[in-house]
């Protein structure tokens, strides 16, 4: 008996030094956000969302464990903003999540919202704004969390952070209006006018020859993708969106809007020489490829500051030779095992349409996502035992009850010629399955009319010990399937990452154990008065009916469907007879006529017959 007294206390002191030498701190960072002037590409001088008056912005560090607390001040004077971290589970903290009118109202000028949460996650993520468009305007910056006991902190020197991103000349301000309208009923994406790394051109980093280092790459772009190499180096691949993996060797990756990868990297034993780090924007995205628009950029492991800075020598065939490797087969190093089965799979079936007023969207299952009157977790803590309810959330915000640590599957089936990288808020979820795959056989059946859609019946064996991460790319015309537990109460947005994409409705709501929610949550008064500050409702349903909440009158609703017999391609036909004529040409070579025009001829024949 004494023994096993005397064997606790020793636990119970190990447990206090451990308690004690690890303890969280915490960290608080005053953003005072306003408007600054930026010319990251050297070609252009534009306003830019800034922090503290400085862009580019302050990446935010912190040790795991630790306490973050953002003091944000919206100083913009002209518009609403708020602040999402991306990939933080936010467990416990759903109101701190960030997107307006899902987890807290939009920040209007002259208003200040603190976000203040508990970093319980290893790696690399990022934050940026989350209200209506708002981060292709330079509001994003990376978000670290250190962390010395990884499995590889040991295997390097020194530590690089680059962000990769697309960059717009126009603000998203003056693009949006132009964007989902019946003059551009393609939906064309605005295509960017440059692609930078760590906010500027031509970065170089000082390397020394033999050292190894770890170098997180950020994607927060706006929309297009790139490949990523070295010239004449392999790296191994640790991390992805904040899951450490089994140590990987690769050479070229993909990375998507929102991803991140951590990379180890050796230097060779020689200086004489600087190697090129290479990144090229997948033109695939884009519907037209501007003569002056540089996809490739060359930036350097820099050996030798006074040696030659080459310019890379380019892979001919992007398709062929820019082969990156597979995310679904990386294996995460915790060997968390395939989920059981699903109780609840959510088939999703994404597709670009257009609506009565003839301007392109984006579904899913029919739906184009149109914020409700209140934000939904106020919704949820509002409507009492009718929280369970999906009714009084609306019919336009998607919305999903998930039950208390349920399992669940997305069944993913994009039926639209174009990828899309998916994220969702509040989990990291595991990759069950993807074709087609990764790879050189991505683009397979970007022509076809009827893509691949998920055979449950007859598929590839999950893997076992599955690959995890927070955004995943959908192949052209394809799909995928992914699974995670609904372990962490709160509502959660599932949405395109492509800003475009979720400006045109391609998102949904996962409203996790309301029950719960309503349980643990309390929301500080102060949310309640930035509601109050925006004219902006904080009780009663979608439509912010205190009374009925099953009345949803008033609610807000997506345009309109198309009368039955008129198509897009009537309209895009119907569009460009006359577009020139009320637009004028500044739009056109904005959007990019080439690829519209050519889709115009190729679609003027059905036209004739559809109108
Ligand atoms: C934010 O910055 C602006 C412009 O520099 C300044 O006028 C304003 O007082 C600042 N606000 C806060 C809360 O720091
Ligand atoms: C942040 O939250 C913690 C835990 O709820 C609380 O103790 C602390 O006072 C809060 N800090 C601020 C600045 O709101
Ligand atoms: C963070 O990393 C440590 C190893 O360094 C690991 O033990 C822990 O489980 C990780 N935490 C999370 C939330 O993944
Ligand atoms: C990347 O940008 C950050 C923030 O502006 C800066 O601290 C860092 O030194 C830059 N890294 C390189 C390699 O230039
Ligand atoms: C970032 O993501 C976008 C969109 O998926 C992509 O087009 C771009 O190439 C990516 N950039 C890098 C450097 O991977
Ligand atoms: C560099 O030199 C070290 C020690 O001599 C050797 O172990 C290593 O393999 C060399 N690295 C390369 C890339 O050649
Ligand atoms: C790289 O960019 C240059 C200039 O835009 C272009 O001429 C070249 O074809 C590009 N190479 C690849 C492989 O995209
Ligand atoms: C750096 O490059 C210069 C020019 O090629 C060369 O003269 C010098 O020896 C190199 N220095 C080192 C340390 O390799
Ligand atoms: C979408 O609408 C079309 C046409 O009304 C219908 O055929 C289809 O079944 C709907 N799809 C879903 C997933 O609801
Ligand atoms: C829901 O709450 C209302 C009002 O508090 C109560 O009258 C009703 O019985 C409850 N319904 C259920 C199914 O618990
Ligand atoms: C949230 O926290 C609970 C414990 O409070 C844990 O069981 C669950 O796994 C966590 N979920 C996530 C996504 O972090
Ligand atoms: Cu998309």
């Amino acid at each position: 008996m004494a023994n096993l007294v005397g064997g606790l206390l020793v636990r119970l002191w190990a447990l206090l030094f451990i308690f004690q030498s690890c303890q969280a701190k915490t960290v608080t960072y005053d953003f005072n956000v306003t408007w600054v002037t930026a010319n990251p590409d050297g070609l252009f001088d534009r306003k830019v969302v800034g922090i503290n008056n400085q862009w580019p912005l302050p990446t935010i560090e912190v040790d795991k464990g630790d306490q973050l607390v953002v003091n944000m001040f919206n100083g913009l004077g002209d518009k609403d903003t708020s602040i999402h971290f991306h990939g933080m589970y936010q467990n416990g903290t759903n109101n701190m999540d960030g997107p307006s009118m899902v987890t807290q109202c939009p920040v209007p000028p002259g208003s200040s919202f603190t976000y203040n949460f508990t970093v319980n996650q290893n790696g690399t993520y990022w934050y940026h704004c989350h209200t209506d468009y708002c981060y292709p305007d330079g509001y994003r910056q990376a978000l670290i969390v250190h962390d010395t006991e990884s499995y590889f902190h040991n295997m390097y020197d020194e530590e690089f952070v680059l962000t990769m991103s697309d960059w717009y000349h126009t603000l998203v301000e003056d693009i949006a209006p132009h964007f989902i309208t019946l003059a551009n009923p393609t939906g064309a994406e605005p295509i960017p006018q440059a692609f930078l790394v760590n906010d500027t051109m031509n970065t170089n980093l000082p390397v020394k020859a033999g050292k190894t280092y770890l170098i997180r790459l950020i994607n927060v772009s706006a929309f297009v993708a790139q490949y990523f190499y070295i010239e004449d180096h392999t790296f191994k691949i640790v991390e992805i969106d904040g899951v450490y993996v089994d140590a990987t060797e690769a050479d070229t990756l993909y990375i998507s809007v929102a991803q991140r990868y951590s990379i180890l990297v050796t230097m060779k034993n020689s200086t004489e020489k600087n190697y090129p780090i290479v990144t090229v924007a997948d033109s695939v995205l884009l519907d037209t490829i501007p003569s002056d628009l540089q996809l490739n950029h060359t930036n350097w492991l820099e050996y030798n500051s006074t040696a030659a800075h080459p310019q890379a020598v380019m892979k001919v065939d992007v398709a062929s030779d820019l082969v990156p490797y597979d995310d679904m087969t990386l294996i995460p190093h915790d060997r968390m095992e395939l989920l059981p089965d699903a109780d609840l799979t959510i088939e999703l079936s994404v597709v670009m349409a257009n609506l009565d007023n003839g301007a392109g969207y984006a579904f899913f299952n029919n739906i184009s996502y149109t914020k409700p009157k209140v934000p939904t977790l106020y919704t949820v803590m509002s409507s009492g035992n009718l929280s369970t309810n999906a009714e009084v959330y609306g019919d336009y915000t998607h919305p999903m009850i998930l039950e208390h640590n349920q399992v669940v599957d997305i069944v993913l089936n994009n039926a639209d010629t174009g990828s899309h990288p998916f994220h969702l808020h509040g989990h990291n979820f595991q990759l069950l399955h993807r074709e087609p795959s990764y790879g050189k056989h991505f683009y397979d059946y970007e022509d076809s009319t009827d893509g691949l859609t998920f055979d449950a019946s007859n598929h590839k064996a999950f893997p076992q010990y599955p690959s995890r991460r927070d955004t995943f790319v959908a192949p052209p015309m394809g799909n995928f399937v992914i699974r995670f537990v609904a372990d962490n109460p709160g509502v959660w947005f599932f949405h395109c990452h492509i800003d475009w994409h979720l400006a045109q409705g391609l998102a949904m709501l996962m409203i996790e154990a309301p029950t719960q929610i309503q349980e643990r949550m309390t929301i500080p008064d102060a949310a309640y008065d930035t509601c109050k500050a925006a004219g902006v409702s904080y009780e009663g349903n979608a439509a912010a009916n205190t009374e009925d909440f099953l009345d949803l009158t008033g609610q807000n609703k997506q345009v309109a469907w198309l009368p039955a017999g008129f198509t897009t391609k009537g309209i895009v036909a119907m569009v460009f007879s006359c577009i020139s004529a009320f637009l004028g040409m500044a739009f056109i070579s904005f959007y990019g006529a080439t690829g519209i025009q050519a889709k115009k001829q190729e679609e003027n024949e059905s036209a004739d017959t559809d109108s």
